[in-house]
């Protein structure tokens, strides 16, 4: 129930900051981030250890363990449920459109009655906004355009926001005797960047009571069908969900189907004609016989194909590629031995550095890079020059106390690149450091010709090891800042500068075709969790799914290498 806890939270930060509330907004705040950032579930551990057990979370205090025990107790929160009888209004959609915060919304709600989105859209397309302090003509278009982005993404979830509660669900399939396999198709198998449904596969010796398990799990919110082997639900997440119980004979087939996409079935369903064959969901038949569908190896083998990766099936080039024996040979989940972007709390990150670095090695990693945010962004407390060399000796520090364990903490910075392409701090300090990412944190509306040369600039020094999640965008959120990406990457080619694949969850920055295009030019790329939280290390895995999704293999990825081999491929 963390997600369901964790938004009743955010919601209600966001609540008391409309009402002006001091302080207690941020309190509910962190508890949201520190709940949604959990790895166990809190009604398990409620469970385990009641109150106490919740007390022992890092950072939840006893107003909060309350909260969180009422929750689950009674299912609801008795102090949100009077504000939302206060203000009633759709916050969590409210929130999402771009620049659209607490202090405005509640001014929309006081003085317009806007209480969803729909509303909003209506008033802004009326010109019933621009009378409004603080809102022009240009606001209006904003606001709009901010809607029409959302409605994109309308009913799709971020992967790395539903991948663990996912993992629960199969997982629960997986424990029952009988079933023998339990697999998510689809979206979540390619490990698309967004998902819309989510699709399983299973085999069972008891295809009835293997449904009637599954409609009645905790996290099934809604049954709208089931049948003797197939169920369609949704999730309390709000996600819908399809199980699908198969023969042992026809899975491979099934599985080869619903994993998709549409285009590269599409394709591979041409090809099987051409020979004569016809492929279906339940084999590979010649006339009345099947010739193939125990396994995917079987049907591609079939077809004259080598076993195509699922993040591959995109109908772009693998088919040909498979044909030719010509598939790369991708980079493996788990490969990675180092994480380029960590922030801690120096600045805007939850956790030390010391911290940070006992979670990266417990997860399995060789090394981190601190690279806290610099001056110029003022809000996460960017660091100057000053406090960036006290950062270094406290590394240094950290390093002698780690110095048995064998892992590295290497010195680093997420410099901004400032509207004129010079960055925020000194090249003397920059100097020093092992690691200097560069990123675009401001003046996002340039020209696509003034951005282009203003990362260019970045690149240009000698002291920029790497760019930052390049294009800048935010999933559902913010479109990318203007640039020519075939231009930065002649430039990251020509200047040896590294481009970042950054797996936070709704950044996933290079997106997949621009990292084909790196990787093709010869460009090194990092894949980082640019974390902000002990937990967050876990995302790694988003951007390998995305490097393998651009066609990636290990060696142009600088973090599979030990920390010594990869500070040789830096500038
Ligand atoms: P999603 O759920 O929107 O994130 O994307 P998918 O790819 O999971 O799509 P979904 O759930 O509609 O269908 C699962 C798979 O079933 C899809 O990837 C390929 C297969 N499939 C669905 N509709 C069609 C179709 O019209 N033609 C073919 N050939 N395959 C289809
Ligand atoms: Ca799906
Ligand atoms: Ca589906
Ligand atoms: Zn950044």
């Amino acid at each position: 129930m963390n997600p369901e806890i964790s938004k009743i939270f955010q919601e209600m930060a966001v609540l008391l900051d409309m009402k002006g509330v001091a302080f207690k907004p941020r309190a509910y705040e962190k508890a949201a981030l520190i709940i949604e950032n959990l790895n166990e579930d809190v009604g398990e551990i409620y469970k385990q250890g009641g109150l106490d057990a919740l007390l022992e979370i890092q950072g939840i205090g006893q107003g909060m363990a309350e909260r969180i025990e009422e929750y689950i107790k009674t299912g609801h929160i008795l102090d949100y449920e009077k504000l939302k009888k206060q203000i009633p209004v759709d916050v969590s959609g409210l929130t999402l459109i771009e620049g659209l915060g607490p202090k405005n919304i509640y001014k929309l709600y006081k003085k317009l009655g806007i209480k969803s989105v729909k509303d909003l859209e209506k008033a802004a397309k009326t010109g019933n906004l621009r009378g409004l302090a603080g809102f022009g003509e240009k606001s209006e278009q904003k606001i709009l355009k901010g809607i029409e982005f959302l409605k994109v993404g309308q009913g799709r979830f971020l992967l790395g926001n539903v991948l663990p509660y996912i993992k629960i669900v199969i997982d629960r399939l997986k424990k029952l005797p009988y079933v023998e396999q339990a697999v998510p198709a689809g979206s979540i198998r390619r490990m698309q960047e967004t998902i819309g449904d989510l699709d399983i596969l299973a085999i069972s010796k008891k295809p009835e009571e293997t449904i009637e398990y599954f409609v009645s799990m905790p996290e099934v919110s809604h049954i709208y069908g089931k049948g003797p082997t197939k169920a369609n639900v949704r999730l309390k997440n709000g996600m819908e969900a399809d199980l699908r119980v198969l023969e042992p004979k026809s899975f491979g087939a099934a599985l080869q189907y619903f994993t998709g996409d549409k285009y590269h079935n599409i394709s591979l369903r041409e090809i099987a004609v051409k020979r004569g064959y016809k492929l279906s969901e339940y084999g590979l038949f010649k006339g009345e016989k099947r010739i193939a569908g125990e396994t995917e190896e079987e049907i591609y083998e079939k077809l004259g194909l080598e076993w195509i990766s699922p993040e591959l099936r995109a109908n772009s080039g693998e088919i040909d590629a498979a044909r030719l024996k010509k598939l790369p040979d991708l980079i493996r989940y788990g490969s990675l031995k180092g994480d380029l972007q960590v922030q801690t709390d120096w600045t805007d990150g939850q956790h030390s550095i010391k911290e940070m670095a006992e979670a990266a090695k417990k997860y399995g990693l060789e090394y981190i890079v601190i690279t806290d945010h610099t001056k110029s962004l003022a809000m996460t407390g960017g660091l100057d020059e000053k406090k960036l060399l006290k950062q270094m000796a406290a590394i240094d520090e950290i390093n002698r106390e780690l110095k048995s364990s064998k892992f590295k903490v290497l010195k680093g910075a997420e410099v901004n690149i400032l509207k004129d392409g010079n960055l925020d701090i000194k090249d003397e300090v920059l100097a020093k450091l092992d690691v200097v990412g560069a990123a675009v944190h401001s003046n996002f509306n340039l020209s696509e010709e003034e951005q282009t040369e203003r990362i260019k600039a970045a690149m240009e020094n000698p002291n920029v090891d790497i760019i930052f999640h390049p294009t800048g965008r935010i999933i559902h959120k913010r479109e990318p800042y203007k640039i020519s990406i075939d231009e930065l990457i002649k430039t990251a080619k020509k200047t040896g500068t590294v481009l970042e694949i950054d797996a936070y969850p709704n950044r996933l920055d290079l997106k997949d075709d621009y990292i084909k295009k790196a990787v093709e030019a010869g460009v090194l790329l990092s894949i980082d969790s640019d974390g902000h939280s002990i937990s967050h290390f876990q995302h790694l895995e988003l951007g390998i799914a995305q490097a393998r999704r651009g066609w990636a293999g290990k060696k142009s990825v600088i973090n599979t290498r030990s920390w010594e081999d990869m500070l040789k491929l830096l500038k």
